[in-house]
């Protein structure tokens, strides 16, 4: 068994919606390990202004600097659970400054691929993955050093389209990443997608660092997310990505789960999907 470090990122303030500042609590209470959680401060009010495009930038920065500081002076394999999606600025530049070669694969069915020119909601949530290609560096102040290389860098499970799709569509394929659909998972399956995205992820790295949304899910199987996506992937397909994760686990530096949100779940669903993944990542 390899050494495991958990840690839980209970913060929502990347997402107009609340909730999923609970999710890494909730999760963590049913694990029965020794788990550091770190929480946003409870007296932040969170910006709600529908004209502002960097909500809550100083309050995302600040908490996930906390999360780099703490991550990068880690050894071990390390696990992290949001919270939502701004937390993976946070852990995947951690990862990064301790293995500066790394592949990234961004499991979601969101782009998370908007800039603060291009996001209509200025939910930064919705702006990570494109960090860690190093575009908005206003989220990454923390970080000294490099950024994910785009061409090893893949999504699996893609669906959103939103408003301002074609603008984050743009920045992603500007910058060269490589994305796999819901759709293209069901036509070619999980195993060769997943085999594309191992190739281009490990292509001359040091290993991979995987974020983990759980809106990739179906939500008539996974209510409990902040942004359902209809048509998503269904429990064997979540199993068979797991099983390609856990056969090449060598590779494997770190992992984020996400966007739990508790308020939104129905009969734990979600929560025990949750719990199976983050079991089977560290059994
Ligand atoms: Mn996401």
């Amino acid at each position: 068994m390899k050494k495991n470090l958990l840690i839980g990122a209970g913060s929502d303030l990347g997402v107009n919606i609340d909730g999923a500042s609970l999710g890494a609590k909730t999760i963590l209470n049913c694990l029965n390990k020794d788990i550091i959680l770190f929480e946003q401060d409870k007296n932040i009010k969170k910006s709600q202004d529908k004209n502002d495009l960097k909500k809550n930038l100083q309050e995302v920065n600040e908490f996930n600097q906390k999360i780099y500081d703490f991550l990068k002076e880690k050894k071990e394999f390390c696990l992290t659970i949001g919270g939502d999606h701004s937390i993976a600025i946070a852990s995947g530049l951690a990862s990064l400054k301790k293995s500066p070669n790394l592949g990234l694969i961004w499991i979601d069915s969101h782009l998370d691929y908007n800039t603060f020119e291009t996001t209509i909601t200025g939910n930064i949530h919705g702006l990570p993955l494109a960090s860690l290609n190093g575009l908005n560096k206003d989220l990454s102040k923390f970080h000294d050093g490099n950024y994910f290389d785009p061409k090893k860098t893949v999504v699996i499970g893609y669906r959103a389209y939103e408003d301002n799709a074609m603008d984050e569509i743009n920045n992603i394929k500007t910058m060269g990443v490589t994305v796999y659909t819901t759709k293209d998972i069901k036509e070619y399956g999980v195993n060769k997608i997943m085999e594309m995205a191992y190739k281009i992820a490990t292509n001359n790295t040091e290993g991979i660092h995987i974020s983990f949304d759980l809106d990739v899910i179906d939500p008539e199987i996974a209510k409990g997310v902040s942004v359902p996506e209809k048509n998503g992937l269904n429990l064997e397909e979540i199993g068979s990505i797991l099983e390609y994760i856990k056969y090449h686990e060598d590779i494997l530096k770190s992992f984020d789960l996400v966007e739990y949100n508790p308020l939104n779940d129905k009969d734990k669903q979600t929560l025990n999907i949750a719990l199976n993944i983050i079991k089977k990542i560290t059994e």
